[in-house]
């Protein structure tokens, strides 16, 4: 099958509310109420939530083509830091966040798990979404990931397992609960625990010894878009209970510049691999630091 015959498999409209979310007609009022009503929860918190986007009959085939991919998810389990970094560092006490290690035990279904023109795939490359994030998000402009495994991922969550508290390492997530656990598995957050002056030690290391002060538990369902600054406010998805549905979310990363390429060690980290397009960057990356020396 060809690229265009498998695109021509889903239009958008088929996959995302369009009547309630008219992203074709991006001066519409209610475009315009959306973008707004999104921008003053970013604004706030950091966090914004497009209700009930993914239509119900497109959520069960976003729902199987994760099930059918879910044999090539990499699980890992790991103790890490909200920072990802596992190992104790001496040049801080030991009952700090940079010394307090936790268990995040998830798996991500890579990038190159998804063929271009199935349904999970359409939504994530259609260009109505991402000008309608960018206006979101107050950026001119976004762009897929182009990382090959990290751009569209599912992250998964089997019974029993958790993904701790973390800041992510990019600026924004976009993520759709596909499906959701029948107990736990519930996204919280502490909106802007650190800034770029303070990082807020004190009240991360609260959090991490299971404090509840400003932790927020997000109402987010099946079929909603969630847009999320995770780089200033820590966030986890919490235990799945042993006896639950497994979680499944689909993620979209996007960036504001095009080609950007993951580096090597946090694609070790996450996928258990790396492809010669990560090391070609990496090549890459050491030029230019060199001709910069
Ligand atoms: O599955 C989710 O809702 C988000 C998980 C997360 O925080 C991450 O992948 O960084
Ligand atoms: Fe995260």
């Amino acid at each position: 099958m060809n690229g265009t015959t498998m695109t021509a498999r889903y239009g958008l409209g088929d996959l995302i509310d369009v009547d309630r979310y008219p992203f074709d007609q991006p001066d519409s009022a209610a475009y315009r109420a959306a973008v707004d009503a999104a921008r003053a929860q970013l604004r706030t918190d950091g966090c914004a939530v497009i209700k009930d986007l993914i239509r119900p009959a497109a959520l069960s085939i976003l729902s199987s083509e994760i099930v059918e991919r879910k044999p090539t998810t990499h699980y890992s389990t790991q103790t890490m830091n909200p920072y990802f970094h596992t190992e104790h560092n001496p040049d801080y006490p030991d009952r700090h966040p940079v010394n307090t290690f936790l268990e995040r035990s998830s798996g991500f279904i890579p990038g190159d798990s998804w063929e271009s023109g199935c349904a999970t795939d359409v939504i994530f490359r259609a260009p109505e979404l991402t000008r309608f994030l960018a206006a979101c998000l107050e950026i001119r402009r976004l762009h897929c990931y182009a990382d090959p495994l990290a751009g569209l991922t599912a992250n998964i969550l089997d019974p029993g397992q958790q993904f701790t508290w973390h800041f992510d390492t990019n600026d924004f997530a976009v993520t759709v609960l596909v499906d959701e656990a029948d107990e736990g598995g519930l996204f919280e957050y502490v909106p802007n625990i650190r800034n770029a002056d303070d990082e807020g030690f004190d009240h991360i290391q609260d959090v991490l010894e299971g404090g509840r002060d400003g932790v927020v538990t997000l109402d987010l369902r099946p079929g909603d878009l969630q847009i999320f600054r995770g780089r200033y406010s820590l966030h986890r998805v919490s235990r799945v209970a042993a006896d639950s549905v497994p979680r499944h979310a689909a993620i979209f990363a996007y960036t504001e510049q095009p080609g950007v390429i993951g580096r090597v060690v946090r694609t070790r980290q996450l996928f258990g691999r790396v492809l010669p397009e990560h090391e070609a960057a990496e090549r890459e990356r050491v030029r230019s630091d060199t001709l910069l020396d």
